[in-house]
C-alpha cells in the first residue's frame, strides 16, 4: 500500500458523498498518482465499513470487467469486485428514478446464488457444486468520477461504478441449464443494442467466482452460503436517459425489464 489509514478514510468519505450527493469528483488517482490495487480494495472496504456502520445491508457481491465488450470498452484487462447494497435493488418491471443516479448505464449479467460457502483458492468444480440456482441480473452501474474519466484502480475504490441492480424472469438450478451457449439480447426503447452468450464472461460465468474467492482469500476471507453473486455485463454497458425502457430477455431464464422516469 502507498497511503495510510487517515487517506484512505478521506477518500473513501469523499466517494460517499459523491455518490450521495449525485456530485461527481475528479478521479482519486490525480490527487495521488502512485495508489495501487491494495490501496483501492482498502478504500473500497471503508466505503462498505462507512455504508453497513450507518444501517445499510450488503445485498451481494459483484465482479466486473469480467466480459472482452467490457475490458475493450473500458480498456483495460483484469477483473475488479465490488459489492451491492440493499438501497440499490430495483423491481423488475419497474420505474427506475434517473434523479438517483449521476450517468446511469446498464449492463445484462448472469448472477448466481450459493448454498454452500466457497473458500478460495478454488476451482470451477468447486463453485459449481455450491451455486443454489441461476438468475438473470441487470446492474445499473454509476460512476462517481466526472465525465467517467477513471482507471482501474479509481474504479476500484469507487466500489466498481456499483449503484443499482434488479432481478427477475426465472430462476434455474445450474445443473439444468448451460448457462456458456445461454442468449442473451437487451433491448432499449424496443430495438435490440446488445446480443451475447454467458459464455463472453471468462468462458463461464462461474470463472468469475472462481476469481472472486481466490481474490477474497488473499484477505483470509470466504464467500459465505447464501450470498447473491452478479458475475459480470456479458454486454457492453449501455448509457440511459430519462423516459428509457430497458429489457433484456434471457434464454431459459424469462427476461428483465425496468423504465427510466
Ligand atoms: O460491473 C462492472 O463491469 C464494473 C465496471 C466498472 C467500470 C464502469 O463503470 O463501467
Ligand atoms: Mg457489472
Amino acid at each position: 500500500m502507498t497511503i495510510d489509514g487517515a487517506i484512505v478514510a478521506l477518500l473513501a468519505e469523499q466517494l460517499e458523498s459523491a455518490e450521495l450527493n449525485r456530485a461527481p469528483m475528479t478521479k482519486i488517482t490525480d490527487t495521488y498518482p502512485d495508489l495501487d490495487m491494495d490501496d483501492a480494495y482498502a478504500i473500497q472496504d471503508e466505503l462498505r465499513r462507512r455504508k453497513t456502520a450507518r444501517g445499510v445491508r450488503v445485498a451481494g457481491l459483484k465482479a466486473g470487467l469480467t466480459s472482452q465488450a467490457k475490458m475493450k470498452q473500458m480498456n483495460v484487462s483484469e477483473p475488479v469486485f465490488g459489492f451491492m447494497c440493499d438501497y440499490g435493488s430495483r423491481a423488475d418491471g419497474g420505474e427506475v428514478e434517473i434523479d438517483g443516479f449521476i450517468a446511469p448505464r446498464v449492463e445484462a449479467e448472469i448472477a448466481f446464488v450459493t448454498k454452500s460457502e466457497i473458500k478460495g483458492p478454488c476451482h470451477i468444480g468447486t463453485v459449481l457444486q455450491a451455486i443454489d440456482f441461476v438468475l438473470p441480473a441487470v446492474e445499473i452501474l454509476d460512476s462517481r468520477y466526472e465525465n467517467f474519466k477513471f482507471d482501474l484502480v479509481s474504479v476500484v475504490a469507487d466500489n466498481t461504478s456499483a449503484a443499482g441492480f434488479v432481478t427477475g424472469g426465472n430462476s434455474r438450478r445450474i445443473d439444468e441449464i448451460d448457462v456458456r451457449t445461454l442468449g442473451i439480447v437487451l433491448e432499449k426503447n424496443g430495438e435490440i443494442v446488445e446480443l451475447a452468450a454467458g459464455a463472453a464472461v471468462l468462458g463461464h460465468p462461474a470463472e468469475s467466482v472462481v476469481m472472486l474467492a481466490n481474490m477474497l482469500a488473499r484477505k483470509g476471507q470466504v464467500i459465505p452460503a447464501g450470498t447473491f453473486i452478479m458475475t459480470g455485463g456479458v454486454t457492453a454497458a449501455v448509457g440511459v436517459k430519462r423516459g428509457d425502457h430497458i429489457s433484456v430477455r434471457y434464454q431459459h431464464l424469462g427476461s428483465v425489464s425496468m423504465r427510466f422516469v
